[in-house]
């Protein structure tokens, strides 16, 4: 059985994997070096000028990153893949790879705070130029792709509103505008084990992998995944030159470890916030559940087509907004408040004060992001404990 005909659990623990033929060790070798030594001066040469295979220095690759680094690409259905210090190292190694002054590039208003700082205040400091729209309408893609444009940026599902962007539209409308645009989709909410925007038609998948790849809060890394001569690009220019994001050897271990059990662990995350979304909808105190697993979702019908399953995150509003939004938060005992998310511990948090405090007022209104939105992973805990703790908070309102 070739491994490409393998289910996605199955490559999860062996796509990638290099027989350690010298003690035959299960568990990939850590390659805790920073550097790798020459037979001589001229094969050091030799391998600075790509005409002899070999490692030479971390930051340009490592054998226990690139086990990883070949496992992930097998997970999203990529040529390539590229392993990065964390999703922040992912996300400007790639658009400083697409992207220079006098270019172009659309963004989705929804995203990860730390995204649209990058794209708003960062890039355009070097003369980039941003817009920012609603991918998910695609008569405001189409009127806002031109000439320069060099890139299509996007979440689906997005932080922290679960808004559902057509990822297969996307790419067919800005390809047939211009085939070297790239579509650029962060995967991290779904993860691999439930979309594969490769597949449909994105050309570079990035992710946090300090979330739901990794899965247990001890590591902060990323990754991107696309065509090899992209992705070679983006190493040896938007890592090794330009943001020098490289993963620890350590980091890559604990990854291999974590993806051992990814296909599990989504299954739960899933379960859990599809009992915890449909908990909330149906109780009085709370007045909106953006879930993509809900009927109600504007997103549904698109997010059953293109996800294996709707995911483990959800956000709501509580009535009373802001003030009783944090209240709740503050009246939980087992639900844990803090930031990162696909961790086996649920966690909570308020976009507006924490992950998305780099957007400004008008900027969080214009990105559907409510004042008094609440947003939660659902972890791995058994589901009544969550909901019992919500439902006690809620008691208390
Ligand atoms: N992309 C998405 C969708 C994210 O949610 C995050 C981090 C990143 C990229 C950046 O990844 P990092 O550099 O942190 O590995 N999201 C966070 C969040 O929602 N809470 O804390 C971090």
């Amino acid at each position: 059985m070739t491994q490409e005909a393998c289910g996605f659990g199955t490559k999860a623990i062996h796509a990638g994997n290099e027989k350690d033929s010298r003690f035959g060790a299960l568990s990939t070798p850590i390659y805790q070096t920073s550097t790798f030594t020459f037979d001589s001066c001229e094969q050091g040469g030799r391998r600075f000028a790509g005409a002899e295979k070999g490692y030479i220095y971390t930051r340009l690759g490592n054998p226990t990153a690139a086990v990883l680094e070949n496992k992930v690409a097998a997970l999203e259905g990529g040529e390539t893949c590229l392993a990065t210090a964390s999703g922040m190292g992912a996300i400007s190694s790639c658009l400083w790879t697409i992207a220079g002054a006098g270019k172009h590039i659309i963004a989705d208003g929804t995203l990860y705070g730390c995204t649209f700082a990058l794209l708003n205040h960062g890039l355009s400091r070097y003369g980039v130029e941003v817009d920012f729209i609603d991918t998910s309408d695609l008569d405001a893609l189409r009127s806002h792709l031109k000439e320069n444009t060099v890139a299509v940026y996007l979440e689906t599902p997005a932080n922290p509103t679960l808004k559902i962007t057509d990822v297969a539209a996307v790419a067919e409308l800005a390809h047939a505008y211009s085939p070297a645009i790239k579509v650029v989709c962060d995967n991290t909410f779904a993860s691999p084990a439930l979309q594969n925007p490769l597949k449909l038609g994105a050309d570079v998948v990035v992710h946090s992998a300090t979330k739901y790849l990794n899965g247990h809060g001890d590591v902060v890394a990323g990754f991107v995944v696309g065509k090899a001569d992209f992705i070679q690009q983006v190493r040896m220019f938007g890592l090794k030159d330009m943001t020098g994001a490289v993963m620890d050897p350590f980091a890559a271990w604990l990854l291999l470890r974590g993806l051992k059990t990814l296909e599990l662990r989504m299954s739960r995350h899933c379960e859990n916030a599809r009992k915890i979304a449909a908990f909330l909808n149906a109780h009085p105190a709370v007045e909106k559940v953006n879930y993509p697993g809900l009927e109600s979702h504007r997103g549904h019908d698109i997010a059953a087509r293109q996800m294996k399953d709707f995911g483990g995150m959800l956000s709501f509003e509580v009535r009373g907004g802001k003030e009783a939004g944090m209240a709740l938060v503050n009246g939980l005992r087992l639900i844990t408040v803090a930031v990162s998310l696909g961790d086996a511990e649920s966690l909570i948090e308020h976009p507006a004060s924490m992950t998305h405090s780099t957007y400004a007022e008008d900027e969080l209104r214009a990105a559907g992001i409510a004042p008094g939105l609440i947003r939660l992973s659902a972890g791995l805990e058994n589901a009544e404990d969550l909901i019992a703790d919500l439902e006690q908070a809620m008691a208390q309102l």
